[in-house]
């Protein structure tokens, strides 16, 4: 017999991000010590430590079949000339899927393959991205007001920040003279 699971319906707070009854998680800019790479820029915001973005969750046991799906909320700002990311992970079990609904704000996605293939995709309200299989990925806050999203990804995917704690993405995310561009991360090696 099947223990059937009781189905969901909520309103995702369109404005602030928020789900109700969804399981919050903040990280702070210190939950992301070496992750940027103007090292100064760090340590002086790091004074404030300011919360750069928060997730809301609704998450089922980690079993084949089931999905997850939550809120994130990326504040705007920069450290140095990089602009506020979320940490960025592989799945823990690789070849799962992940699907992103831009809900407000602006910013976009940097996906990247182990071997170091980047992908750029631009995202604001309306904005669908599909994570292929194998593909890490990190969204980026570009513009000046919260960048709110959805994401729906497989319950039993996990998290794997290690490599991309240790060295990065690729490439970076900065804004210089105005301009949002991406270019090549020094501490990024094959
Ligand atoms: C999205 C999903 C979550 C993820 C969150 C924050 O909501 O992909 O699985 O946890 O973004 O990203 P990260 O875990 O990389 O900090
Ligand atoms: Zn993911």
């Amino acid at each position: 017999m099947v223990a059937y699971k009781r189905p969901i319906g909520v309103n995702v707070d369109l404005e602030t991000g928020v789900i109700p009854g969804a399981k919050k998680l903040v990280r702070r800019l210190s939950d992301l010590r070496g992750y940027f790479l103007d090292e100064e820029a760090y340590n002086e915001l790091l004074k404030d430590d300011p919360v750069v973005y928060e997730v809301y969750a609704m998450e089922q046991e980690e079993k084949e079949g089931d999905l997850n799906f939550a809120t994130t909320v990326l504040y705007p700002g920069r450290v140095g000339k990089e602009f506020f990311f979320t940490k960025g992970h592989y799945h823990a079990k690789p070849n799962r899927a992940e699907i992103y609904y831009g809900i407000k704000g602006e910013g976009g996605m940097l996906l990247q393959t182990p071997e170091g293939e980047v992908e750029w995709i631009p995202m604001k309200a309306g904005t669908v991205v599909y994570v292929p299989p194998y593909w890490a990925h990190r969204t980026v806050n570009t513009g000046d007001e919260p960048f709110i999203f959805l994401a729906i990804y497989p319950a039993d995917a996990g998290h794997d920040y290690g490599s991309i704690k240790e060295r990065g993405f690729a490439k970076l995310v900065i804004e210089e003279n105005g301009e949002i561009k991406l270019i090549d991360n020094p501490r990024w090696k094959d």
